[in-house]
């Protein structure tokens, strides 16, 4: 917590003030994070799920029998079930989460549809390293899943970062499964962080109402807009909350002051090039086996495989 403390304050004292997206899920954030799923302006969701659902037979099949499925973060029921249910003979399923209430969560969820499936879950902050279970049955490979676009909300030095973990925890002969959004009309991407029905703004939002929570800060409810601007040329989205005055917020011993009109910056959310997205699963050593799309080809889904 006085780490978690002190990077908070880190990030609001520089010239480009930036909080960390992880802020967004407290309990009232991961509940309005589902409902953005469900907004018809939220294509990634959906469109994801649709492939899943699509190739999930072919996936299966390049994947092969008594794979060991580890899953980076544990909140993707919809899509985790389908990969559970098609793997063939799965000799246990990883779910690694920072958070152990979602664990326990999932696996109980898991374990309920699915008896006879190892569930192994492993509590950990899977941008770093991290110690896998031991399997009962030996698998015969390992397959991550890192579902949702969620590489995304990292700046390209940690997202190579991650993807090295992810090619460390996939073993010899191992692949990763990940879900990547991909670069298409803008106006389709500004329509999906910006919706009519003003959810995400209260996704943005709430990061505030946890971090006074959570750290006793003093931010003004009512003094933030939200701001979601997607720049073509940098690839991204950058999510912002704007002060609408000038004010002074307390968190910790820190003093920070925010003039009016300025921007903390909440999350990026990268939007790929399936040729630039294929030149960072290289260099993090992975061979891109197989790229699957929907028609529109809006959102991939990847299968990279290492030796
Ligand atoms: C969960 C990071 C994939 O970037 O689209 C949704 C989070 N932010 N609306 C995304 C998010 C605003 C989401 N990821």
């Amino acid at each position: 917590m006085a780490d978690e403390l002190e990077a908070l304050i880190a990030g609001l004292s520089q010239p480009q003030k930036s909080v960390s997206p992880k802020y967004f899920y407290d309990e009232a954030g991961s509940v309005l994070f589902d409902e953005i799923t469900r907004l018809p302006e939220y294509y990634l969701t959906g469109t994801e799920l649709a492939i899943m659902r699509d190739n999930i037979a072919e996936m299966a099949a390049l994947v092969g029998p008594q794979a060991s499925l580890i899953e980076f973060g544990s909140g993707s029921s919809y899509k985790t079930r389908l990969l559970l249910e098609h793997l063939e003979d799965l000799a246990a399923y990883v779910p690694v989460d920072i958070s152990e209430e979602h664990l326990l969560a999932s696996q109980q969820r898991v374990r309920q549809a699915f008896p006879h499936i190892d569930v192994l879950p492993v509590v950990a902050d899977f941008t770093h390293p991290f110690q896998l279970p031991d399997p009962t049955t030996m698998p015969v490979r390992n397959l991550v899943y890192f579902p949702g676009s969620t590489i995304g909300n990292f700046e390209y030095d940690d997202a190579m970062k991650l993807l090295r973990v992810m090619y460390q925890e996939a073993g010899q002969g191992g692949a990763l499964l990940i879900g990547a959004d991909l670069q298409k009309d803008p106006e389709v991407i500004h329509a999906a962080y910006n919706d009519s029905a003003g959810v995400t703004a209260r996704f943005n939002l709430n990061m505030l109402t946890h971090l006074n929570r959570a750290f006793g800060a003093d931010f003004d409810l009512d003094a933030y807009e939200h701001r979601a601007t997607y720049r073509p040329d940098e690839g991204r989205v950058v999510v912002e909350l704007v002060s609408s005055h000038k004010q002074l917020v307390h968190i910790g011993d820190a003093t920070i002051t925010i003039a009016k009109d300025e921007a903390i910056l909440t999350e990026y959310s990268h939007k790929y090039a399936i040729k630039t997205f294929a030149a960072m699963a290289n260099s993090a050593g992975f061979a891109v086996d197989r790229v699957w799309t929907d028609p529109r080809e809006w959102f991939s889904v990847q299968l990279l495989v290492r030796d």
